[in-house]
């Protein structure tokens, strides 16, 4: 039994020239495998950008006032951790401060009676009250107020974890759409169901960028 291995043993190749032996070929091996490795992650960066731009979705809002004219833009962006950035920049509204919000319908017309009524009412899918300052509160589509100076013109920057771009059971971008819809008066921030803020003078549809 023993002089079985023993034999077995001499009969079996030196492994450590074996890996002499291969190892020529093994460097080509490598370099062929480099090559691939270089390709290979040159397609998972790009992959990664197509993965970035899928994990942090952005929209756009071209703004019109009740004749149809265009009063400015808003731009919506979320961050991996589903916090969505608005930014609204206007020209050419009433001085003063307005009631701004996400509106249920992505139709934003200035044409239907009363105007932008066909927006439907704030993004509520949780079915709460209206009002920042609500206890009942807050609608999903609820929004800080835009100020807007002498000059026509206003810009409102904020944050929400209420809505969200991306897919989920508070996504802007459900069945039907939203809009953002800018009032005539101040929104009171309690009063249900739109704070009092009187007529909408402009809005737009949340468009996927
Ligand atoms: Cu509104
Ligand atoms: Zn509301």
């Amino acid at each position: 039994m023993l002089k079985t291995l023993l034999n077995s043993r001499k009969t079996q190749p030196d492994i450590s020239q074996l890996t002499i032996q291969q190892s020529n070929s093994f460097g080509r091996q490598c370099i062929r495998l480099g090559f691939g490795l270089t390709f290979g992650c040159a397609s998972l960066l790009i992959s990664c950008a197509d993965h970035n731009d899928v994990a942090t979705p952005s929209a756009t809002v071209a703004l019109v006032n009740t004749s149809g004219a265009s009063v400015g833009t808003a731009e919506l962006t979320e961050d991996s951790k589903g916090m969505v950035t608005l930014k609204v920049s206007v020209k050419g509204l009433p001085a003063g401060i307005h009631g701004i919000h996400f509106h249920e319908v992505g139709v934003a017309d200035p044409k239907s009676s009363p105007a932008f009524s066909s927006s439907g009412e704030h993004y509520n899918p949780a079915s709460r009250k209206h009002g920042l300052e609500n206890p009942d509160g807050t609608h999903a589509g609820d929004l800080p107020n835009l100020i807007v100076d002498s000059q026509g013109t206003g810009s409102l920057e904020t944050t929400t974890n209420r809505i969200t771009l991306s897919d989920g059971p508070t996504t802007l971008f459900d069945g039907n759409g939203s809009s953002l819809i800018i009032h005539a008066s101040v929104d009171d921030q309690k009063t249900d169901p739109s704070g009092n803020s009187g007529g909408r003078i402009a809005g737009g549809v949340i468009v996927r960028k």
